[in-house]
């Protein structure tokens, strides 16, 4: 299984950076490529670092991390590609980058990318990797700083999304607030995902695709300025599964912070953004359901929805050890892992007892593998061992049943689903398999 998934990066590997998928995705996606470090620096830590370095490269003036760096090229067919953003002739954030990008950006998985390179890392190549840490880490933090800023300007310690794409596309999460849009067409579009996968219904509809491109018309037209967003843009969610990301990113920072030589200030400020997103997500938690929840910035409303992102004081290796218990107890509920009809219990992307659930469907409920590996890392550095290693088995079980590497998976039957030679399946799978 280790060289089955060693040879889905090989054949997905562009030299200094890896396509999310062969044919789905053909570009270099940001949180994919953090999750594909891991997985190369089982097999080789100057090439997990290559890929981060790589990603970076295309980090705009804001700090932003762009979603998707294309740099796969002009001919290379996906859809929307860099003309529907436009992002170097709206905004001169953009400008100056070795390829283009979209305006919008993903979970900040990379400081854990960074920290397991560094504990991969073997005593001779020690020297070369941490003078490449100690160069990666300022764009390290300024991307955090973003994200603390630009993204939370009212200092909450919640970080706001502007689009579905900022992670899980489809989630039954953003329904509402995409119902509040009526959409004029956003023009003529051909879709290619639908085709190049065969069945339309492991994919978001078509409504939501109207929706997905209407918004970035927005964001173009804001010049993609969160000044303006803020102020104009009618999809902004506070959106506590990135946030969750954000408080363990920001704790991998202060870890690697005596390897990067990192400045007191800058210990500072992560100290303080970990400390006030933990706050934040305390908050967010709703003693009732034992769910943590979203928040629409918009309607000032929670968004009540039984979805893995419910599990973010997990994911955010929650101190508070009530909610902590509350939490795991939710997680082997008849809700979620504990529901007779899942195959093995992995946390699917919704819950099975959830009206918009559906099976097949993308992130409103299938199994993600990489969702699975961000809470067998939580669990395990909540000294939760036993659980966190019954995920780690049955992860291992399912992708090698799947037979593919699939990007996701039916939580009742196991059926693989979505693209296969999904790189950060495989990227998971070996350091599942250490
Ligand atoms: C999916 O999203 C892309 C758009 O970014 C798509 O559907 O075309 C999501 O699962 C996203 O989280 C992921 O990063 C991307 C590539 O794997 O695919």
């Amino acid at each position: 299984m280790r060289d089955q998934a060693a040879a889905v990066l090989h054949a997905n590997d562009a030299g200094t950076w890896t396509k999310a998928s062969p044919h789905l995705y053909p570009h270099q996606w940001s949180w994919d490529s953090a999750f594909i470090a891991i997985g190369w620096a089982h097999l080789d830590v100057g090439r997990a670092m290559t890929e981060l370095e790589h990603l970076f490269a295309a980090q705009w003036s804001t700090g932003m991390v762009p979603h998707i760096v294309f740099r796969g090229g002009p001919g290379v067919p996906y859809f929307p590609g860099p003309e529907w953003w436009n992002c170097a002739n709206v905004t001169p954030a953009a400008r100056g980058l070795p390829a283009p990008t979209t305006g919008i950006c993903q979970p900040p998985v990379h400081a854990l990318a960074v920290l397991r390179i560094w504990q991969l890392t073997p005593q001779p190549r020690q020297r070369e990797i941490r003078a490449r840490i100690q160069a990666l880490f300022p764009r390290l933090v300024s991307w955090h700083r973003y994200l603390a800023t630009g993204r939370d300007p009212e200092a909450s310690g919640l970080v706001t999304t502007y689009h579905p794409w900022e992670g899980t596309d489809n989630s039954p999460r953003w329904d509402r607030a995409l119902e509040r849009i009526k959409v004029a067409k956003p023009g003529p579009y051909t879709r290619l995902d639908v085709t190049a996968l065969g069945d339309p219904s492991q994919r978001p509809t078509d409504w939501d695709y109207d929706r997905f491109l209407w918004l970035v018309q927005q964001l173009r037209k804001y010049r993609y300025d969160d000044v303006q967003i803020y102020r104009h843009h009618r999809f902004l969610i506070k959106d506590v599964f990135f946030s969750a990301v954000f408080v363990a990113a920001n704790a991998a920072l202060l870890e690697l912070a005596d390897v990067a030589g990192a400045s007191d200030g800058d210990r500072c400020d992560l100290a303080c953004w970990l400390d006030r997103g933990r706050a934040a997500l305390s908050r967010r938690f709703d003693a009732k359901s034992g769910l943590c929840l979203d928040y629409d910035v918009r309607t000032g409303e929670p968004i009540r929805l039984r979805t893995f992102a419910g599990f973010a004081p997990l994911f955010a290796r929650t101190t508070d050890a009530g909610q902590r218990a509350a939490q795991l107890r939710l997680l082997d509920s008849a809700g979620f892992c504990g529901d007779p009809k899942l195959r093995w219990r992995l946390l699917p992307s919704t819950s099975p007892a959830e009206p918009a659930f559906e099976r097949h469907n993308y992130w409103r409920g299938p199994v993600w593998p990489i969702i699975n590996w961000l809470l067998w890392q939580a669990l395990t550095e909540l000294d939760c061992s036993a659980r966190a290693d019954e995920l780690r088995r049955y992860s291992l079980a399912q992708i090698s049943a799947g037979g593919h590497f699939a990007e996701y998976f039916d939580p009742f039957t196991g059926d693989p689903l979505g693209s296969p030679r999904q790189s950060w399946t495989a990227a998971v799978t070996l350091d599942w398999l250490g």
